[in-house]
């Protein structure tokens, strides 16, 4: 075929093919190593020489003509392709965002935590203790021996091992004592666990935030300003307190702070100035030091904070009721 023809044809076979891979195929096909015009260019040296530059600017000329339309319809397509995209994929920016959904902290957790911030806050450390305890520091420390009718009001659940597990946050008292010695301000959140009964305000599994501060001079004033200050920063106004009377072997004398919601008195926490016996238990000289013991109710706290009227609810998993906390 003579170059005219071979340029002719592959101008049209350029023309009118439909993407890339094509055009590609046409390439090698006109311009390759095999192709036509690459044979002319080879045989030119053949060729006697007064034909050869004549010959050879022909083919060149030729194989530009090639490359140029290779390149003009490949940027063609692009082209096209770009204008096809922008029909097909866009963007709207106006559009509102789709809102994360965010997950929450469980309102028990967002009480214990502002629970803790607050007594960090006004010097108290924060230290916790073992959901398995042992007789002595559950019981016997406390000042409540094996005989002691007051044991009957921790309805414990006992392990094989004679181990139990702990029904209030009281014994995390006696290993702090013995492990920072006086003076001492701290506090001791964490679950306890109570073979008993569940209704609307108690629960099996619950958790306490134990109070303990030892000093010289500490007096039943002190714990009632910390107790309502606390409570103050809590809760919102028109809550109200009241304390009475209470009974515990381990305080003396002792109390109880009860809070009132939409005209429902609950109790909240026990609380008194630590028993002597479980100073000396605790390794603390009583003769030289005084101090104000509290233990409260998390999720009651948690109840009368957000207004809720069955402590059940905490632990239902229901996560209609869980998605109506704040995000901490
Ligand atoms: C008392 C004097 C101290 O010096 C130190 C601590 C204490 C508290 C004592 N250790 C105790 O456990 N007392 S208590 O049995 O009355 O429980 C304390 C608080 O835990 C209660 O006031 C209540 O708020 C909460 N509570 C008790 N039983 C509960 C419960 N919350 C949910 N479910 C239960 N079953």
């Amino acid at each position: 075929m003579d170059l005219q023809a071979i340029q002719d044809e592959a101008l049209a076979a350029i023309k009118s093919s439909g993407d890339e891979a094509a055009l590609q195929e046409l390439r090698v096909r006109y311009l390759g190593r095999k192709s036509e015009l690459a044979g002319a260019l080879r045989g030119l040296g053949k060729l006697p020489a007064a034909e050869r530059a004549v010959a050879g600017q022909a083919t060149n000329r030729a194989k530009q003509a090639v490359e140029a339309a290779l390149d003009a319809r490949r940027d063609e397509l692009r082209a096209a392709r770009e204008v096809g995209l922008a029909d097909h994929e866009w963007l709207d920016l106006t559009l509102p965002a789709r809102r994360p959904r965010r997950g929450h902290l469980h309102p028990i957790t967002l009480v214990e935590n502002d629970l803790e911030k607050l007594f960090w806050g006004m010097g108290y450390r924060v230290v916790e203790g073992p959901w398995i305890e042992d007789e002595f520091h559950n019981f016997d420390a406390l000042n409540i021996p094996a005989s002691h009718p007051a044991r009957d009001d921790w309805d414990t659940f006992w392990l094989s091992d004679g181990n139990l597990l702990r029904t209030h946050t009281s014994p995390v008292q006696i290993r702090a004592m013995r492990r920072f010695g006086a003076p001492l301000k701290a506090v001791f959140p964490g679950r306890v666990f109570r073979n008993e009964s569940v209704d609307a305000t108690h629960e099996a599994v619950f958790g306490q935030l134990e109070g303990l501060v030892i000093g010289r001079d500490i007096t039943p004033g002190h714990l009632f300003h910390s107790i309502n200050a606390i409570l103050g920063a809590l809760l919102e106004e028109g809550v109200r307190t009241r304390y009475r009377p209470g009974f515990f072997p381990f305080t003396e004398p002792s109390f109880e702070c009860d809070i009132m919601r939409d005209g429902r008195w609950l109790e909240l926490c026990g609380m008194g100035m630590v028993h002597p016996h479980v100073l000396r238990a605790g390794g603390i000289d009583p003769d030289e030091w005084t101090g104000f013991a509290f233990g409260l109710g998390i999720d009651r706290l948690a109840m009368m904070r957000y207004g809720i009227d069955d402590i059940r609810w905490f632990h239902s998993g229901d996560q209609r009721f869980l998605e109506q906390f704040p995000c901490a």
